[in-house]
């Protein structure tokens, strides 16, 4: 990195920096799958950084559609790259050059390039389009150049205001200035500094140019003294945003990549965070769900000792290292069984599965063996089910904490859960799914037995 050490911008600077390696950092603890779905993000914050550690600038050129802003570019670069064309809507979608002069560089940045983006007239595109148009352009110019060519419609106005409010410099260039003559020319430049522009744009940011002028007469004199008349096409009339871009770039250049550099990525920073948290937040839930409908309907299907059921030995260490690995933690099996029994040790789950499992348990055996399905199994296999879902939304909340129960503790985070949980509404659903299962299972083997007694 060759970034320069001025006392005046240094600050920006360094803020910038430091914005960036933060936003970047938010990578690190991302599972795979989080990465995937967050590839753009890291991509365009990648972008970013080696435009800020190499100084670059990104300059958008936004207009009407024929008010020549590829003519402007062509111009600036000095040779012919953009398509121009007198039929509306020569610019279908974004370009972008490199200016190669040396001239247009941020001082200090040996690496230092500008580029430029040629963008499609903004009544060529509908609002929605024009829309993202403009949030691209957030996110990537330091430098907005909005091309005019006479006063400005209704349309003209509304997109700059728009564009405005991205809070990058805008510079309004007023195009095709040959067309006019020297007071008409002065007369549009008062009206759109003093009226149309006031409070928008500042005076010294509305510059005038003539990207591609039209064919004129020229008188050649002979050295007889004859005169005689040829047309020719005046060279472009760039000069005066020329030198502004220089000024903009050597003033405040650094500034503007900081700024800009360091509001995407604060912006980023909270978008990865809000949706790495929704991310985790939604899968979590899957998982927890799943695992609790698969206990209860497992243990409906198959009783298993009612001590079991409220202890909690049943629940699946799978769940927790499922658990661990959305919240990208690595944790062995040994150390899901010490969560597990942590959860339900907060709980007082264990000491009162021993209780329950001396005086309760004979008596349910009984019956879950004498009825064999509904009466007991449905109750047994949605408290199961319920101690699944308290496990796994506990496990879930320590996880959340970087794989630590935080200052509250384990008890008092399985209190809040067991005090937020709205039991009956769960214990409700589980028990849909058992029947749901038990339905399914009675039709197959209703099935499976019509088809044996077929075969016999
Ligand atoms: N007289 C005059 N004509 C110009 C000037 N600049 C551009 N033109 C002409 O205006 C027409 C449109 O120019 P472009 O550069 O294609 O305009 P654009 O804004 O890129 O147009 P779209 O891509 O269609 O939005 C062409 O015929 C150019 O020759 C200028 O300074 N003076
Ligand atoms: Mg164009």
């Amino acid at each position: 990195m060759n970034a320069p050490r001025s006392p005046l911008d240094h600050d920006h600077y360094g803020d910038a920096l430091r914005a960036m390696q933060k936003a970047l950092s938010h990578f690190e603890g991302c599972t795979d799958r989080e990465k995937d779905a967050l590839a753009d993000d890291f991509r365009k914050l990648n972008e970013h950084s080696r435009k800020l550690e190499t100084g670059s600038v990104c300059l958008s050129v936004f207009g009407e559609i024929n008010t020549g802003k590829s003519s402007l570019i062509n111009a600036l670069l000095g040779r012919c790259v953009a398509e121009v064309s007198i039929e509306g809507g020569a610019t279908r979608s974004c370009s972008e050059w490199v200016l190669k002069d040396q001239a247009y560089s941020v001082p200090g940045f040996e690496e230092s390039r500008v580029f430029i983006t040629d963008t499609p007239g903004i009544n060529e595109v509908d609002g929605a389009t024009r829309a993202r148009i403009a949030r691209e352009a957030a996110e990537f110019s330091d430098l907005i150049l909005f091309v005019v060519d006479s006063d400005v419609n209704h349309l003209e106005h509304q997109a700059l205001v728009q564009l405005k409010e991205l809070d990058k410099p805008i510079l309004v260039i007023v195009n095709q200035m040959d067309k006019y003559s020297t007071a008409q020319q002065q007369e549009l430049l008062q009206l759109l500094k003093t009226d149309r522009f006031e409070g928008l744009i500042p005076p010294e940011n509305i510059l005038s140019a003539s990207a591609d002028p039209m064919e004129r007469e020229y008188l050649i004199e002979g050295p007889d003294g004859s005169t005689r008349s040829r047309m020719r096409k005046p060279d472009p009339n760039v000069e005066e945003l020329k030198i502004r871009i220089l000024e903009i770039l050597h003033q405040d250049g650094k500034s503007l990549i900081a700024l800009n550099a360091a509001l995407f990525a604060s912006d980023k920073s909270d978008r990865i965070h809000a949706l790495r948290i929704r991310y985790r937040e939604d899968q979590s839930q899957k998982v927890v769900w799943s695992y609790a409908v698969g206990k209860s309907v497992g243990v409906a299907l198959n009783p298993i000792p009612i001590a079991d059921v409220v202890g909690g030995s049943f629940v699946d260490v799978g769940l927790i290292l499922n658990l661990g690995a959305i919240y990208g933690c690595e944790i062995t099996r040994q150390n899901a069984r010490t969560i597990i029994k942590t959860i339900l040790q907060s709980a007082g789950w264990v000491a009162a599965a021993d209780v329950i499992s001396r005086i309760a348990f004979p008596a349910l055996k009984g019956l879950t063996l004498g009825m064999g399905t509904l009466l007991t199994a449905l109750p047994q296999g949605a408290i199961a089910g319920y101690t699944a879902y308290i496990v796994g939304q506990a496990a879930k909340s320590y996880f959340e904490q970087g794989a630590s129960w935080s200052e509250e503790g384990p008890k008092a985070v399985v209190a809040r859960i067991l005090e937020t949980t709205d039991k009956a509404s769960i214990i409700d659903k589980l028990k849909e799914e058992i029947q749901r299962k038990i339905q399914k299972n009675k039709y197959s083997s209703d099935r499976e037995q019509k088809s044996r007694l077929r075969i016999d």
